[in-house]
């Protein structure tokens, strides 16, 4: 059976031990060329799941497509071990975290095993053992030296449930923590920040080079760092207010991508954290109430309320006297620009929406709409909004001095406008970002401890490098609120190594992105004691060729590795790194979901788990037990509340791991959803099958061939055009497969492609026009391209043919060459009589080379021959390419 097959091949095929035929050479005897196959590595939960298997099918179908070609593949494996679901497990269980997460990693590691998976076990990394930590905390020093990494107080997001201080990205629309799903509140606290915005530019910029990366990746990571050219301008406040309001800000800034409608500016909205706003709240308790109304709705906030600030308003920066209404609108981001919006009622969307709410009490109704940007072309629409950005200024009739602006293209009146600002020292253009700064405080146990003491003389110092690692100390119970460290008095008490007075420890671990962040750069250079890993190493290796995982990292993770490569690239670890603008990851690869069959209740819409359901009348269209009703199917995301997950280690265990390795494959594109139907893998067990009988058959059992040489480069001279059309489908076969794994990655076809190359020997086994050393060599080369993804069967399929052959040795192994198509050798020639068109002879391509007696017998014996030429006097035979013409008398 093919799981007791696969499991005979375990060591060998785990471990890639095979027997080349040739490496692949550069030029000029230059080392190997390397090929670094990365797959993202995951968080030891324990458990294996399907969306694993996909990936590491895919990388594994890479690393040994490479292998077979000669390259020195980096194809490594590790763990992102440190994090909070490890720390509430230990809390659930008491136990320590290192514990639970140590033993997780073995039976995720025996997992891997059962797919035969072959990584490089000796590269292996685990983020929270201290010989790498060690080493996140001497490049968070970098950082530290670099200016790079600070900490300031900061409004937080701060999940009551878990205790912690959340990222922006890991507070979802809604206003809930991504883990724990609490509403999210906002707290003050002093935090460390890596300075990620400094590097905004580049990582945005850089995208383009990005040539093999998804482009739907792509376009998000360009909106999270989010690039904006405009310009920011100056409002000069009048304050109106007779009360001794302290003295406030003579200016209030904002930033705008469209100074051009300056002139149509009919308001100004602030953001419910403006510093205005906040000083004008301890005396107005209506406002107090309207922001904790606004807060409460959240982030996700996109009504238009607002909130207008009586007594306060400020001046048009260009027209003399003209004074603008100030609101609190929760629609202004208080992270972005300056927290203020100069609404713009007439040319945006959002402002004319907003406006038009404002006034809906008023008696100004309809209410007024300035617009100061009209058509280029009289024929167009004059909307309102008029948000396009073709058109021209026109000043107001009422605003004086301005009248030569009239007619400027928005391009134009920008660059004119800003100019005039920058005189006036009231603006000038900027660059705007929407990515903030890097938060990687956390205020937990397990994690890696920010190696940081805190003096009272010398401020934040850094830990000597010879004193890393910062060791994470045990601590025998965990609290479940709260940073456990801060109540380990040996951890925290020490002395500054600035000026040896008593100084505190910092008690903050980082983010677990930030262990995630290098660890392909640990691959490299594992066991390197000294230094994260060696350039030397670095410049060897890198930068990663092909990256492979979920799309769900596509921001993040991503973004944070980019922003540390570039990092490493500018202080010279990674020596050549300028060459690919410290671009860590050449190509990526974003592999689908996987979805699971999915059943419900029509009755109630309930999900049904397995056991409710009767399969045996009609294993795809099963009927619920309780009511005797068919219930609704249909694929979704798999979870446990679902009962639809598929656990890959029964499916192994059922169907052996190349047949479930090449299922998950052919099921889908890899970027596609995958609906996860175990019942379709039959075909890929019957092909598998196939295979095997093919080596048992006549091909390779009847006739031997002693020099395996012999039938591995086998003749190319072919002798008839069955075996020209036998040769050319391998030849287009492998063409189609070998495209597959260097370029398009669409390795679902690679196993059609499979099944036909399967199916071409088949139907040839007893083809006794096709000699049975070509087909011998098919059959091996079929047996090297599955090698990939069906390595068990293939070693399976080798064997038998040594075997049968009686070769001495393995066989080896190669990716074979795809070699041009062939013409066929016969040609079809008209035979034209008395200047008609009377037969068509077959014959060899050497036909017309024939002496002109031998032409004439040949084609006398054919029936046309016989019916037009037998008995005739020929005056004259014209052989012309494909035409032989005869002139009877
Ligand atoms: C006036 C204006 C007129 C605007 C107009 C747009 C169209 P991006 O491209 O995303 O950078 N804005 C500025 N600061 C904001 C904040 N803190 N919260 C919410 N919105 C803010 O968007 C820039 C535009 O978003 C700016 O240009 C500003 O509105 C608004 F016809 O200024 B604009
Ligand atoms: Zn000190």
């Amino acid at each position: 059976s093919l799981p007791e097959l696969c499991n005979k091949w375990d060591e060998k095929v785990t471990n890639f031990e095979v027997k080349l035929l040739k490496k692949k050479q550069g030029n000029d005897n230059k080392e190997t060329p390397k090929k670094y196959i990365l797959s993202m590595f995951p968080y030891p939960s324990g458990m294996l799941h399907i969306g694993h298997l996909r990936v590491y099918a895919i990388s594994d179908a890479l690393n040994r497509f490479y292998k077979l070609n000669g390259f020195n593949v980096i194809h490594p494996m590790g763990w992102d071990a440190f994090g909070l679901p490890a720390e509430n497990a230990a809390i659930e269980r008491k136990i320590d975290p290192n514990t639970w997460t140590k033993s997780n990693i073995l039976k995720m590691k025996e997992q891997m095993k059962l797919m035969k998976v072959n990584f490089d076990w000796d590269r292996e990394v685990t983020t929270c053992n201290p010989d790498y930590y060690k080493f996140t905390q001497y490049i968070f020093l970098q950082m530290f030296k670099n200016g790079l990494a600070y900490r300031k107080e900061a409004e937080i997001n701060w999940d009551p449930v878990d205790k912690t201080v959340l990222a922006n990205e890991q507070v979802d629309s809604q206003g809930r923590s991504w883990r724990s799903g609490a509403i999210v509140e906002k707290k003050l606290l002093k935090q460390w920040f890596l300075g990620i915005t400094q590097y905004a530019h580049d990582l945005q910029a850089d995208l383009k080079l990005l040539k093999n990366w998804p482009s739907n990746v792509k376009t998000m990571q360009k909106n999270w760092i989010g690039e904006s050219t405009g310009t920011e301008l100056k409002f000069k406040v009048n304050l109106e207010i007779n009360d001794n309001v302290q003295k406030l800000d003579d200016y209030i800034t904002a930033f705008t991508t469209r100074v051009d409608t300056l002139f149509s500016v009919q308001y100004l909205a602030l953001a419910l954290n403006h510093p205005i706003v906040k000083h004008l709240a301890t005396k107005d308790q209506k406002l107090v109430e309207f922001i904790k109304t606004a807060e409460k709705l959240g982030p996700q906030n996109d009504s238009k309320m607002g909130y207008k600030l009586r007594g306060l308003n400020v001046y048009h920066p260009l027209v003399s006297n003209k004074k603008i209404p100030v609101y609190v609108a929760p629609y202004v981001i208080g992270s972005y620009g300056y927290g203020a919006v100069m609404g713009c009622p007439g040319h945006d969307e959002r402002d004319y929406a907003f406006w038009v709410k404002a006034n809906e009490d008023t008696h100004n109704n309809p209410v007024k709409i300035i617009k100061t940007i009209k058509p280029l072309n009289d024929d167009c629409e004059w909307t309102t909004p008029y948000t396009s950005k073709s058109g021209k200024l026109i000043i107001p009739n009422e605003i004086l001095g301005y009248e030569f602006f009239n007619g400027l293209t928005v391009k134009e009146a920008q660059i004119a406008i800003t100019e005039k600002l920058e005189k006036l020292g009231l603006g000038k253009f900027t660059t705007q970002f929407k990515i903030r700064d890097w938060l990687i405080s956390r205020q937990r146990y397990w994690g890696t401890p920010i190696p940081i003491i805190h003096c009272n003389n010398c401020g934040p110092v850094a830990v000597p490098e010879k004193d890393l690692p910062v060791m994470l100390p045990k601590v025998t119970s965990l609290a479940s609120k709260g940073n456990p460290l801060t109540f380990v008095d040996q951890f925290v008490n020490v002395k500054c190594p600035n000026c040896g007075h008593d100084a505190k420890r910092e008690t903050d671990t980082m983010d677990t992105f930030m262990d995630s962040s290098w660890y392909f750069f640990r691959y490299i250079d594992p066991h390197n004691e000294k230094l994260p890993f060696d350039p030397e190493m670095a410049r060897k290796l890198l930068p990663v060729d092909m990256y492979i995982g979920g799309v769900e990292h596509a921001i993040l993770h991503l973004l944070y590795s980019r922003f540390m490569s570039k990092f490493l690239t500018k202080i010279g670890m990674w020596p050549n790194g300028g060459d690919f603008n410290g671009e860590p990851f050449q190509k990526l690869v974003t592999q689908g979901m996987v979805h699971g069959m999915t059943y419900i209740n029509p009755e109630n819409k309930r999900f049904l788990k397995p056991d409710e359901l009767d399969f045996s009348k009609n294993p795809n269209n099963p009927i619920i037990k309780s009511n005797g009703k068919n219930p609704l199917i249909s694929y979704e995301k798999m979870s446990k509340s679902k009962y639809n997950g598929a656990d890959p280690k029964e499916c192994i265990a059922k169907h052996g791991s190349d047949a479930t390795r090449a299922h998950i494959l052919f099921q889908a594109p890899i970027s596609d959803i995958l609906n996860w139907d175990e019942s379709k893998i039959i075909g890929v067990e019957r092909w598998l099958q196939r295979i095997l009988k093919l080596c048992n058959s006549s091909i390779s059992s009847s006739v031997k061939y002693d020099n395996q040489m012999a039938v591995l480069k086998s003749s190319k001279s072919l002798h008839n055009d069955e075996e020209v059309k036998f040769y050319n489908t391998l030849q287009k076969l492998l063409k189609s497969i070998t495209i597959a794994f260097t370029d398009t990655l669409s390795l679902n076809t690679v196993i059609s492609d499979y099944m036909k190359l399967t199916n071409l020997l088949y139907d040839n086994v007893n083809n006794a026009s096709i000699d049975n050393q070509l087909k011998l060599n098919a059959l091996v080369k079929l047996i090297n391209v599955i090698y990939p993804i069906t390595p068990c069967v293939s070693e399976e399929a080798a064997a038998i043919i040594v075997k049968n052959q009686n070769w001495n040795e393995e066989l080896s192994r190669y990716w074979p060459d795809v070699e041009p198509i062939k013409q066929p050798n016969t040609v079809s020639y008209n035979v034209v009589i008395n200047g008609k068109m009377r037969f068509i002879y077959c014959g060899s391509k050497d036909f017309i080379e024939l002496h002109e007696g031998e032409i004439i017998k040949i084609l006398t014996e054919l029936p046309g021959g016989i019916k037009y030429l037998k008995g005739k006097d020929i005056m004259k035979v014209i052989v012309k390419k494909k035409v032989i013409s005869f002139v009877l008398k």
